[in-house]
């Protein structure tokens, strides 16, 4: 609107009801090096006039036996990269719900969105399941008000699951495979594409998603892991 000065509530006013709901959740306020500092609202640490507060995240990568990841395309609704294709599920850990204290709490995170986004029983997957591999921090703005600014866990998992997609989160799923990828990836440069991926998949997928993928082919996943070290994109 020409403004300088963006302010949280005003540009809240238009987002949907339920989304703007959840702007409220109390997401993990972490230092450069993933230590908790506190907490803040979803919408505070997403919009512009905090400057993006550095909070943290996942990212669930789920295949199924046939080794074919789930993808989904995020709902219109979503306030941050509406529409946009991503990994089968991302979101954060709560503060309030204590998921900073145990170093699975990002794993139960996962399952609780899992099953609110994709309709996925908490019964048909356990913490065990997902394997952590690293941690990703980067920033990336959705439009001139909106972004992200995360240390990304994440997380694989290979199950066969029964999807049940929420239509207020998720538009669209679809399992690809390798060679698919490798074309939405091309496809997703040029300018006139339909297809918008969003930036830290573009990121993974670019740097790390397939040499991790052929060691899920050959059960060699542990081989890869990296728990330690923070990749800053
Ligand atoms: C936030 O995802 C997490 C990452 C890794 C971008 P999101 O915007 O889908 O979060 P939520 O589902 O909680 O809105
Ligand atoms: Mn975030």
């Amino acid at each position: 609107n020409g403004s300088v000065h963006s302010s949280l509530e005003e540009d809240l006013k238009g987002a949907d009801e339920e989304q703007r709901e959840l702007m409220g959740e109390q997401v993990i306020l972490v230092s450069p090096c993933d230590e908790v500092q506190g907490f803040a609202s979803k919408a505070e640490a997403h919009h512009i006039s905090s400057g993006l507060l550095l909070h943290r995240a996942f990212s669930v990568f789920l295949f199924d036996s046939h080794r074919r990841l789930l993808l989904q395309q995020r709902a219109g609704t979503k306030i941050t990269f509406p529409l946009y294709w991503t990994n089968t599920c991302c979101s954060h850990p709560l503060y309030s719900i204590k998921e900073e204290l145990s170093s699975d709490g990002v794993k139960h995170a996962a399952k609780r969105k899992l099953y609110q986004e994709l309709g996925i029983s908490p019964e048909a997957l356990s913490v065990e399941d997902f394997r952590y591999l690293t941690r990703i921090h980067y920033r990336a703005m959705s439009d001139s008000i909106w972004g992200e600014h995360e240390i990304d866990y994440i997380l694989f998992v290979v199950k066969d699951v029964e999807l049940n997609p929420c239509k207020n989160e998720v538009e669209a799923v679809h399992y690809i495979d390798m060679e698919q990828l490798q074309s939405w990836l091309s496809q997703a440069k040029s300018n006139s594409s339909q297809i918008r991926l969003t930036p830290w998949f573009t990121f993974i997928a670019e740097h790390f998603l397939f040499d991790w993928w052929k060691q899920l082919e050959t059960d060699q996943l542990f081989q890869v892991t990296d728990k330690d070290h923070i990749y800053r994109a």
